[in-house]
């Protein structure tokens, strides 16, 4: 077994019995209440799972094991000459729960540079799309073309024993996200570079050579995708890719089959399509007010008019958090580190000045802050990447160490088959006049 199997296997049994003993004593006990309007309503504010790898405050934004991101952005190991995290930390730190050394890091690079071998099945079924396809369309079906070297998939046919679910999760997980940045970066290049591909550079970090064969050299670019590998990786377990994710795993489903269903999810404009319908957003204010850089008075004006023609302003508001997404920050500090005087930044910081208070005078928003979403186009144009349509295959990748190191941890834990009950309105409103007691009570 390899290391950080064999010490993942280790932390996964001391929790599996951990949680044995918690249920045996506290099984019965109530988590929260739920009240009719949140069956109705996306279940908002509804505990309904377990997930290991993160935790979400709404207040203070999001934490890795305990590790906000300012924090892994300390701690965390580097590149050399970097001073962003290396992604491979946080997917270590995700699944084995401690912070990992230098080796350690440099070990999971190495085991993803030797898994990363994409067969030619799986760009011939990318070109059998349209060009023009959307980016995460040929995505999801690259990774469904992928699907044929699921070892899930192979052993469970051939009568897998049940305890050893989680081993084979394991190797699919560890070889998809090895895989994940040659399939975006072939994407990227057929749609927009002409189908001038660029060879894998092996002496290079995960993220380090993602950049290099999306055909980025630069090292602002690399330490960009560092950070941003780092930051959207995971958001605790209820948002849709995650969610969707664990819920397709649920029905033993492999992690190439589990992935593709919630990456499907994170395509959808109000998760992680989001990014591409902010810079969409600010290019065509730009665009309409014949100006670079719009004044706060006229970035309100157009607020208002993106309401009152019945859309969401992309990038802000949230179902959890109640403040400034730490993400967005983090992606801020970057940029007044790298690109202070870059009129696009400059609009971002300025839409932070002008939205809040428009989209909290409307009296309905929970939360009007910038999420994730409402900085990270401006930063990826500043270094060339003005193709937006691409931006939500970055994110997909990046989600691909959170979403598979908690299936790796589902299946560890034995977690079964998710299944909650629904049900009708009528049957609701028959309850509410106490005519059905059969649920509820
Ligand atoms: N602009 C306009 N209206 C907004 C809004 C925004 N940015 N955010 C919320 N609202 C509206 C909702 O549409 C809802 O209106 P109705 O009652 O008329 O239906 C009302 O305010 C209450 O919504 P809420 O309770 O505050 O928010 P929800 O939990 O229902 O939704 C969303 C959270 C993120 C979906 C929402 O804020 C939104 O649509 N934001 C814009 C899209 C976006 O940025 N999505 C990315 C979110 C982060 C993420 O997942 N990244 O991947």
């Amino acid at each position: 077994m390899g290391i950080i199997k064999e010490r993942f296997k280790g932390k996964a049994d001391e929790v599996a019995a951990d949680i044995k003993d918690v249920l045996k004593d506290h099984g019965t006990k109530k988590i929260g209440e739920v009240q009719l309007a949140q069956i109705y309503q996306g279940m908002r504010g509804m505990t309904g799972l377990v997930t290991e790898t993160s935790l979400l405050d709404a207040q203070e934004g999001i934490r890795f094991r305990g590790y906000s991101i300012p924090e892994l952005q300390e701690r965390l190991p580097k590149a050399d000459g970097g001073s962003e995290p290396l992604p491979e930390g946080l997917f270590y730190l995700m699944l084995v729960g401690e912070l990992p050394t230098d080796e350690d890091v440099q070990h999971v690079t190495s085991v993803w540079q030797r898994r990363s071998h994409v067969p030619n099945h799986v760009f011939a079924t990318i070109e059998a799309l349209p060009v023009s396809a959307h980016p995460m369309t040929q995505f999801v079906v690259g990774v469904m073309a992928l699907q044929t070297e699921s070892q899930f998939a192979k052993r469970y046919a051939a009568g897998m024993n049940k305890k050893d679910y989680w081993d084979a999760v394991f190797d699919d997980a560890m070889d998809l996200i090895a895989r994940l940045p040659r399939i975006a970066a072939y994407i990227y290049r057929r749609k927009y570079k002409n189908g001038e591909h660029i060879q894998p550079n092996g002496l290079l970090d995960w993220a380090g050579n993602f950049a290099h064969m999306l055909g980025y050299g630069d090292n602002g670019f690399k330490e960009l995708m560092r950070l941003y590998m780092t930051i959207h990786a995971d958001h605790e377990g209820g948002n849709v890719s995650a969610h969707t994710t664990h819920l397709v795993g649920s029905a033993l489903s492999d992690p190439y089959l589990s992935y593709a269903a919630g990456m499907n999810g994170l395509a959808g404009p109000l998760h992680g399509l989001a990014n591409q319908e902010v810079i969409k957003w600010i290019f065509e204010m730009r665009e309409e007010l014949k100006t670079e850089l719009p004044s706060k008075e006229q970035i309100t004006e157009y607020v208002q008019k993106t309401l009152n023609s019945g859309k969401v302003v992309p990038g802000y508001g949230h179902a959890v958090l109640r403040k400034t997404d730490p993400r967005f920050t983090a992606q801020m500090e970057f940029g007044k580190k790298h690109m202070p005087n870059d009129p696009l930044v400059q609009t971002v910081w300025n839409i932070y000045d002008a939205v809040p208070p428009v989209l909290q005078s409307l009296g309905k928003i929970k939360n009007p802050w910038p999420n994730v979403d409402a900085h990270s186009g401006a930063l990826l144009v500043h270094y060339g990447m003005v193709e937006y349509e691409f931006y939500t295959v970055l994110f997909a990748v990046s989600r691909a160490l959170g979403v598979l190191a908690s299936l790796s941890w589902d299946r560890a834990l034995g977690f079964p088959l998710e299944r909650p009950k629904s049900v009708t309105h009528d049957a609701v409103k028959k309850w509410l006049k106490g005519e059905d007691e059969i649920w509820g009570e």
